[in-house]
């Protein structure tokens, strides 16, 4: 029976996998609420997670990613920072077997075998929504602030496509600004500090890739003697609790939600990679707008 007991231990210690998740970092509620799904849902299929934070920066989930490799995990979840330079590790992974799953972020390569699939939503429509949203609010005309995500980040990339898609048909919306704030609060409160310096009255209406950046557009606003949501039309994009609340409190106009409850999505690929099934290369994630008339009756059963 010691011997039966052993084989059985054995088996269930074989089953365990064990994944590496090269996380961007910490910049947003959207990105912290991201890491909690993916550690999340590790717990409740008993996976060894590995959960590395990049800080923002591509050389440390590359060096990351490495690790991950060297210590022969079963498969390995990127958040990608950027979208260029992963054919290299990409090669090393795939060279060691270890199927590679991406979520949220795309990535550009030349041979898309490596990387088993990418789990995200579409950033060009999410863009191409917060602009027809904005153009119906503004009836075609407005002075836009552009607050842009991490250069070279896929959202940030495709947020600006599809929003400079989405008013082109609208002569008199322009972009008189645009300015990375990183997808952080404190970058959008920064460089909307400097813009309304610069621009004062002329602004009137912000865009921003993420919430985080409009919050802190929103506190600047403020700050110079401003109405946000009501002298400045301001919208923006993930949908976080602290969007709606800012709704609920008129001074945040609309959100496109792109949901980061990634976790289930991701963990199901990584098991059907680790089977050796066939994945489609992306899945798209749907997203919806949100406005201040239906915030109040949502904003209790938000879970991000
Ligand atoms: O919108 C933003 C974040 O990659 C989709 O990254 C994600 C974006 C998200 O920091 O808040």
């Amino acid at each position: 029976s010691l011997m039966l007991t052993a084989g059985f231990q054995s088996a269930v210690i074989a089953k365990q996998l064990t994944v590496g998740f090269a996380q961007v970092g910490a910049e947003s509620a959207w990105r912290t609420a991201e890491t909690d799904s993916i550690k999340n849902e590790a717990a409740k299929r008993n996976v060894n997670l590995k959960f590395s934070d990049a800080q923002g920066k591509q050389e440390n989930q590359i060096k990351a990613v490495r690790g991950f490799i060297a210590q022969g995990v079963d498969a390995i979840i990127i958040a990608p920072v950027v979208e260029t330079g992963w054919e290299p590790v990409l090669r090393e992974a795939k060279r060691s077997k270890i199927p590679v799953v991406l979520v949220d972020r795309g990535i550009k390569v030349s041979d898309d075998s490596l990387y088993a699939t990418l789990i995200a939503s579409d950033f060009v429509s999410e863009g191409r929504m917060a602009a027809e949203w904005l153009a119906k609010k503004v009836n075609g005309k407005a002075n836009i602030v552009e607050l842009q995500g991490t250069p070279g980040a896929a959202p940030a990339i495709d947020r600006k496509k599809g929003f400079e898609e989405g008013i082109k048909e609208h002569p008199e919306m322009k972009i008189i600004a645009s300015q990375s704030g990183d997808f952080r609060r404190s970058g959008g409160k920064e460089v909307m500090e400097a813009l309304l310096k610069k621009y004062g009255n002329e602004v009137t209406a912000v865009y921003a890739h993420n919430d985080d950046m409009a919050l802190g557009a929103i506190q600047a606003l403020e700050e110079a003697g401003k109405k946000p949501g009501t002298d400045v039309v301001v919208v923006s994009v993930d949908g976080v609790k602290g969007a709606f609340e800012a709704m609920v409190n008129s001074k945040l106009n609309c959100t496109v939600e792109c949901n980061p409850l990634l976790g289930p999505l991701a963990f199901d690929a990584v098991e059907k990679a680790k089977q050796g099934e066939k994945l489609p290369k992306k899945t798209i994630v749907p997203d919806k707008t949100y406005d201040q008339s239906g915030a109040k009756d949502v904003i209790a059963s938000r879970q991000y």
